[in-house]
């Protein structure tokens, strides 16, 4: 696909006419005011530019339009689209920048294999033809014995239906390799969500401005889902009151009027103190209840054990704290005025993470807030797409051969690859094709993950943009085009709009987009069903499924002209019911769950590790860790962008003072943080933002770019969440002492 095959798509700046549209009127003063601002910039135009629609790709629930400004073929400006309206006009500093990041000198731009040792990065540049032929012939002795000797490794680097899971999955469903479990951020939540609710649907973003009572649960929208964020002030300005419920003082938690710093992983608890209050004081909507729930006398006998002094005690607040949240939330709704929640991933990633969201799931239709639009709760909106998976990925490929492959799960990563053969594994791995994903920075349980990949025996390709700390140790590096220099179609999990990039450049190099590598090997593997020579444009325009009344309209050629176009999806989707579990109901009873062989009711599930879960670990290792994500970094995504990084600094241990002064550790001491799986350093800041109890740092960093080639995932551990197989990221106990005198 070739920059500048699609005319529509490049808009002249002369012609395009800014119209301030009527829906900006719903808009209160000061938000009308930044949009027309960022609007401007396109009203004085310089001749000679051309502004190509594009989509941000990034692992972000905000899926943000943007305006690529191009001049002599090379792209010098990002933009958000005005128009686009949960953009609004508005990038993160990270995407601002993104022309840094394309046009970054580190840039993997030609084919390589590797020279020195695993793991220390040196390769030399090869051609694209001994590349691709080396890669090919290795995946063919290795599949003529067993193809689930081959993993396919891969994440969300970029969201695209097209560069992620199309060609790729064609060609290993074709080749019959292993399947990949791609559990490692949010499919704990998503089993809760689902066992309660049927359908990953939420509150629509649009709506936010509009509820009075925001509860931002275990998220950090400033720094992960700012366009939500922008929504939720715009709500403040009209009086909305505002709770975060997280164990730090986030930069959003700080902006809140109230802020529950709980433990980590008690969520569950908290939530079911909630309907303690609810229930004790008579803050119910029982027409919903009764006409759209399933099994409130259970529910309610359940709940009659949690009163708030036992919630209180196990999450670490005061019971006041737990009376006056129902309260808030309860009255809120009595009042007729809507109460969203916005939970977060924050609370998914600790042993009863599908069980809390599962739980903060019923609380809405306990008050009856999913009547308002701006009412309700939203964890994902993925499932408002109809995505066409099986003409993206031909899951028939596979079936036509007859067996199933086996299943690995991304998160256990460290632990697979050094499985011998067993009967009840099937064979070792012995080759792993890395694209849009990090693993050796992100998977949890670092020391093992990094074991595996210096495996010898190890054939590994990887496919990227830089050469991150998994890319240091393949066999075969290529080099893969970015979001500028390819086309793809999006889907989102913040919003319901279907999203196009076209590309707004050549490719960089010898760069080729994911797809045309896995079409160049599915051709030198000998696989010609039709389907491997599809254009780009052609699995977009399969992207989704035009059956389905959400999708109905979905015409991608129009779609990459206008950028993007949303779906026939109602504002308020379940105030009148409509949830798509078994009984058609809001399930506070799931009989799926005690199928699954768990609690049918809503329950709490302690963490693996914690002080009162695990007192005699406790004794070792005091405090619990967690690791979300930097302002300035996206996953390990741009963390070697020079003025981001500056803007983090170095890895940093965020310490309450009491902690610290038990250790004698001050701002600026270099502390070492360890537990049985691992250790690494970094620089402390004292600061009642942590909790007593927790220490925090602020991830997810290239080990590179540490001082002691090391990061949060040294001490993270493979265990898996209640539901969902996920990880458990933020159910960690560590030590911390001073190792240093501050610098
Ligand atoms: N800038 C930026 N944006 C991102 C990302 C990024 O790395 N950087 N990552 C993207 C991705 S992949 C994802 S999944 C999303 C994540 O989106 P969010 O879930 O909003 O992620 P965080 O910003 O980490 O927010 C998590 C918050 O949860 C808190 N937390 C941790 N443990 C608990 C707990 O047990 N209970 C409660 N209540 N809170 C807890 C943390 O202190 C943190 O403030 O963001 C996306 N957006
Ligand atoms: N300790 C700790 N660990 C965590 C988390 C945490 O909060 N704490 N968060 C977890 C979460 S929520 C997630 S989602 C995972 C994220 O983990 P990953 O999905 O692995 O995300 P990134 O680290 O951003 O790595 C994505 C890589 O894909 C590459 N890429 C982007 N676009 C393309 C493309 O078009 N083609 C190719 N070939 N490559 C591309 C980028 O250059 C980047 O290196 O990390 C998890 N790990
Ligand atoms: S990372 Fe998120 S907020 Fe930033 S531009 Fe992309 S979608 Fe928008
Ligand atoms: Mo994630």
């Amino acid at each position: 696909m070739q920059a500048g095959s699609c005319p529509g798509a490049f808009l002249s700046m002369q012609s395009e006419a800014w119209r301030t549209k009527s829906r900006f009127l719903r808009y209160s003063k000061p938000f009308l005011v930044s949009r027309l601002i960022a609007m401007s910039s396109t009203l004085s135009p310089s001749p000679g530019h051309t502004v190509v629609r594009a989509a941000c790709p990034h692992d972000c629930p905000d899926t943000c339009a943007l305006l690529v400004t191009v001049k002599d073929g090379v792209a010098t400006e990002v933009r958000g689209d005005p128009e686009h309206p949960t953009t609004a006009g508005v990038l993160c500093t990270k995407v601002s920048r993104y022309t840094d990041r394309t046009y970054h000198k580190d840039r993997v731009l030609y084919p390589m294999k590797r020279v020195g040792k695993k793991g220390e990065g040196k390769f030399e540049r090869i051609s694209w033809d001994e590349a691709l032929d080396t890669v090919a012939s290795r995946l063919q002795t290795i599949a003529a014995t067993d193809p689930q000797a081959i993993l396919p490794y891969s994440y969300a680097g970029t969201m695209g239906l097209v560069q992620g899971e199309s060609m790729s999955m064609r060609f290993f469903n074709r080749l019959g390799s292993s399947l990949l479990e791609r559990t490692i951020c949010a499919s704990a939540g998503a089993a809760g969500y689902k066992y309660t609710m049927g359908t990953r649907l939420g509150t629509d973003t649009e709506q936010v401005q509009d509820a009075k009572l925001i509860l931002i649960w275990g998220g950090n929208p400033i720094a992960s889902n700012l366009h939500f964020w922008m929504r939720v002030q715009e709500a403040k300005r009209r009086g909305a009151k505002l709770i975060a419920i997280d164990p730090y003082r986030s930069l959003t938690a700080e902006k809140c009027h109230q802020h529950i710093a709980l433990l980590p992983g008690t969520d569950a608890a908290l939530a079911l103190g909630i309907m303690h209050v609810l229930i004790a004081e008579d803050l119910l909507d029982t027409d919903y209840i009764e006409r759209h729930t399933l099994g409130f006398a259970q529910l309610k006998q359940r709940v009659a054990e949690w009163p708030p002094q036992r919630v209180a005690g196990v999450c670490g607040i005061s019971e006041e704290e737990v009376w006056q949240l129902g309260r808030d939330y309860g009255t809120t709704a009595k009042n007729g005025e809507a109460t969203m929640i916005r939970a977060n991933y924050g609370l998914q990633r600790i042993r009863g993470g599908g069980m809390a969201v599962r739980n903060i799931a019923c609380l809405p239709a306990l008050v009856g807030a999913w009547r308002h639009g701006a009412g309700g709760v939203q964890v994902s909106m993925s499932d408002a797409f109809p995505k066409n998976t099986a003409a993206l990925q031909r899951p028939d490929l596979l079936t036509r051969q007859g067996v199933r492959p086996r299943t690995i799960n991304m998160s256990t990563i460290g632990d697979e690859l050094s499985r011998p053969a067993a009967p009840d594994f099937g064979p070792r791995i012995d080759a792993l094709i890395v694209y849009n994903a990090n693993p050796v920075a992100v998977a949890p349980e670092s020391q093992k993950v990094v074991r595996g990949f210096a495996r010898e025996d190890l054939f590994t390709v990887v496919l990227e943009h830089f050469q991150t700390d998994t890319a240091d140790y393949a066999d075969i590096l290529l080099p893969a085009t970015t979001q500028l220099e390819h086309v793809d179609v999006h889907a989102t999990y913040g919003h319901v709009y279907m999203m196009a990039n076209n590309a707004a450049i050549k490719p960089l190099g010898e760069a080729k987009p994911n797809t045309e590598i896995f079409r160049l090997l599915a051709a030198r593997m000998g696989f010609d069903d039709g389907c491997f020579s599809d254009s780009d444009d052609q699995i977009a325009a399969q992207a989704f499924d035009r059956k389905h009344p959400r999708a109905a309209d979905f015409d991608w050629n129009i779609l990459k002209q206008k950028g993007w176009q949303r779906l026939n999806v109602a504002a308020a989707v379940f105030a009148d019911g409509g949830f798509t579990t078994p009984s058609g109901k809001c399930e506070f009873y799931s009989a799926s769950m005690l199928a699954d062989g768990l609690d049918p009711l809503p329950t709490y599930i302690a963490p693996y590790e914690s002080v009162a879960s695990n007192p005699l670990l406790a004794e070792k290792y005091p405090l619990a860790m967690i690791s979300p994500p930097a302002r300035n970094f996206l996953n390990s995504s741009f963390v070697n962008v020079q003025s981001l990084r500056d803007t983090e600094g170095e890895p940093h241990l965020d310490v309450h003072p009491d902690d610290a002064a038990a250790r004698g550790i001050v701002t600026g001491s270099m502390v070492r943080i360890f537990n049985d799986r691992g250790s690494m350093l970094a620089k402390a800041r004292v600061t009642p933002r942590a909790r007593p109890g927790l220490v925090v740092g602020l991830s997810i960093w290239w080990k590179k770019f540490a001082g002691d080639g090391k990061n949060a995932n040294e001490v993270t551990s493979q265990r898996l969440t209640d539901m969902g197989n996920a990880p458990t990221f933020y159910d960690v106990l560590v030590q911390v002492e001073a190792c240093g005198a501050p610098a």
